[in-house]
């Protein structure tokens, strides 16, 4: 049963003082752009053949295989933009003991090693810290034991290094990993830090999808560069301050660390890999021609059968793979994946006023263009079912009338919140336990402003934002205008239900018909006024492990708990 209550706290005196610390009084709360849209192009289109397929031509290593490799943090430069190299973060990885293979570099990149590992396989990773601050490492989407999960409180010090080992226990799909120091994530991942590990199994194999140099690996982010080529992150003054409460969003967008890529291909089906290692963009994906996108996977791989949808929203931290059937191209076509234009989660008349991003979230824009330069004959279809999702029953969990709740809000201080409290490294609270085994329901509901801020405001009228002009239509018109896209350690879990506040409905109709929500996730996409209830069992593993929203500059501001399987 699905509650139809919701928590119309009286928020508006909150947003007058949350922008009044900023230093604006008046705001619009209109979400910027139509749905939609014919993406434009970005300016200054130099075509770059992305030097990305030759990473993806190996096989992977026998199941139940040892693997042992290094990772060493390092900084370096890297060519991007004509001119200046940018300095760059980035993993440096060599086989140490395995199938040499299994880890390959994504040439002239930052980013990368990509790893390629069978279920049941034992790996090692060793992690070398050449950096001059603290990190570790993050297995995003993997459920492994908690001390290799790479949590703020377990950081490799400069000059050291530590293992991370692990079963792979996933099933056939993409992850990745990246550093989670806390209050550092952000930066570390902006700079360049993040990688892939690509898992599969016979059953996977047999199949038949396209493989070897038609499973391409997508990494899409966006970056800020100032005039000598440099990564900017934070910026200083207002944007600045924008930067920390919305996210860092970049106004060129990268795709496994190149600017502008142009992508051969042949008229023939593509497997695409893509994984939003942005901090805050979301991009809402879809082909230039119009056409609707062919789903194979999300976060915990493939699904039970190809989803057939418009378009697709990819959140920072997910995944999605995508059938690409180049076959009824002609050479000489080129086609481009875009971000199409959504509402609702832009700040408005706010943005305008603090100095909105060249490129908001929200916006139109390219991706990257396919290019189909040669003609191939290939008998790939499309298969029917892919592989098994056992669904997990809400009637099974122990809390199935009562879901878990996490509020992810703006707190007092204008800090990021889950349940009104901020991430504590040595704390877990007493509603922050987990029995191992259990089945659970929780509900991540996007919200204005904390619980106890909110009930601190009860009864306080509503003259703030009335003397400050601004007032839409009713009690709710201060609207949430914040995503969190929220990822849980430690677990894969499947979504149950998604219910929007009327206030915020119209906005969520632009991005609902791309959620995928069919398989299993581990990172999910809340909208602003948007609740959702997700179902999983904890039999991963005992211990501590993270709830987090993956806007990273939000990770990073404390909107993340911990929360103990035992
Ligand atoms: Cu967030």
């Amino acid at each position: 049963m699905f509650s139809t209550q919701y928590h119309h706290h009286s928020l508006s005196r909150r947003r007058f003082l949350i922008y009044s610390g900023l230093g604006v009084v008046a705001l619009g709360v209109n979400a910027c752009g139509g749905s939609n849209v014919p993406a434009t192009p970005l300016p200054a289109s130099t075509a770059v053949a992305a030097p990305i397929t030759a990473a993806s031509t190996v096989t992977a290593p026998a199941q139940d295989a040892a693997l042992t490799f290094s990772l060493t943090a390092r900084a370096t430069e890297m060519p991007i933009l004509p001119g200046a190299a940018t300095r760059v973060l980035s993993y440096a990885a060599a086989v140490e003991a395995g199938d040499p293979a299994a880890v390959s570099a994504v040439p002239g990149s930052y980013l990368g090693p990509i790893v390629r590992v069978e279920r049941g396989a034992t790996v090692t990773a060793r992690l070398r810290n050449e950096l001059d601050t603290p990190t570790n490492v993050h297995w995003h989407g993997l459920i492994v034991p908690a001390e290799a999960d790479g949590q703020p409180a377990n950081v490799v010090a400069p000059g050291a290094e530590a293992d991370y080992t692990f079963t792979v226990n996933n099933r056939p799909g993409t992850y990745w990993f990246h550093p989670h120091p806390h209050g550092h994530t952000a930066e570390q991942a902006y700079r360049g830090l993040a990688g892939l590990v690509i898992v599969s199994d016979p059953e996977e194999t047999a199949l038949g999808l396209p493989a070897g140099a038609q499973d391409i690996p997508l990494v899409l982010q966006d970056r800020k560069f100032d005039a000598d080529n440099q990564f900017v992150f934070i910026a200083g003054g207002m944007a600045g301050m924008m930067d920390q409460m919305m996210g860092v969003l970049g106004d060129r967008i990268l795709v496994n660390g190149q600017p502008d890529v142009v992508l051969p291909v042949a008229t023939q089906p593509y497997r695409l890999r893509l994984l939003n290692g942005s901090n805050a963009r979301i991009f809402k994906l879809g082909w230039s021609t119009g056409a609707p996108l062919t789903v194979l996977a999300t976060d915990g791989g493939l699904l039970a059968a190809p989803a057939t949808v418009p378009y697709v929203m990819l959140a920072p931290g997910e995944r999605i793979e995508l059938w690409a059937d180049f076959g009824p191209a002609a050479v000489g076509d080129e086609i481009k994946l875009v971000s199409l234009a959504y509402e609702g989660v832009e700040a408005g008349g706010m943005g305008m006023m603090m100095g909105e991003p060249p490129l908001p979230n929200g916006a139109a824009f390219d991706v990257m263009t396919f290019a189909v330069t040669e003609p191939a004959q290939s008998t790939l279809t499309l298969p029917a079912a892919l592989l098994p999702v056992a669904a997990l029953v809400v009637g099974e969990a122990v809390n199935a009338t009562s879901p878990r709740p996490f509020i992810f809000a703006m707190g007092d201080a204008m800090n990021w919140t889950i349940n009104g409290r901020t991430y504590e490294m040595d704390v877990v609270a007493d509603d922050e336990r987990v029995r191992f085994g259990d089945v659970e329901v929780w509900e991540f509901s996007n919200e204005m402003a904390a619980p106890a801020a909110a009930g601190a405001m009860a009864g306080m009228d509503h003259s703030a934002h009335a003397q400050h002009g601004a007032t839409p239509a009713g009690d709710n018109s201060m609207r949430d205008f914040m995503a969190h896209p929220v990822h849980v350690h430690g677990v894969q879990f499947q979504v149950v239900s998604r219910e929007v506040d009327d206030a915020q409905r119209a906005a969520w109709e632009t991005v609902k018909d791309g959620l995928v929500d069919q398989g299993w996730k581990d990172t999910v996409l809340v909208m602003p006024g948007e609740r959702v209830r997700v179902v999983t069992r904890f039999d991963g593993y005992r211990g501590l492990y993270l709830i987090h929203c993956h806007n990273l500059e939000h990770e990073d501001g404390g909107m993340m708990r911990h929360f103990e399987v035992e």
